[in-house]
């Protein structure tokens, strides 16, 4: 009986690893806080299970559920947010809300 508990649970485990994948997008980012925005945005969505932004490269790096969302859809999001992911551009009304820091060339006014 147990033994086919634990076979159960690796089962489990292993598809759970299987439908998991990760991405790396290149966002328009410029500083700590569009890290912050941007994962926040991202990590809030569906599927989602974790997004970390490298603030050196403005490498979002997205691990997902392929089941439950798509590059596609995780892009939309950072588009949406007010920045660039990979070709695909940021809503022009999103970025315009954002401090000007923020904002393409805004990280040069940064430091
Ligand atoms: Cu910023």
């Amino acid at each position: 009986m147990r033994i086919i508990a634990i076979l159960g649970f690796l089962l489990i485990g292993l598809a759970a690893t299987a439908q998991m994948d990760t991405i790396k997008i290149k966002t328009s980012a410029e500083c700590d806080m569009c890290k912050k925005r941007i994962e926040e945005q991202v990590g809030i969505t569906k599927g989602v299970k974790s997004a970390v932004l490298d603030v050196n490269t403005m490498v979002l790096t997205v691990i997902y559920n392929k089941q439950k969302t798509a590059p596609e859809k995780i892009k939309t999001i950072i588009n949406k947010a007010g920045y660039d992911a990979d070709d695909t551009k940021a809503d022009p009304k999103s970025q315009k809300k954002l401090p000007a820091c923020c904002r393409p060339g805004g990280g040069k006014d940064h430091k």
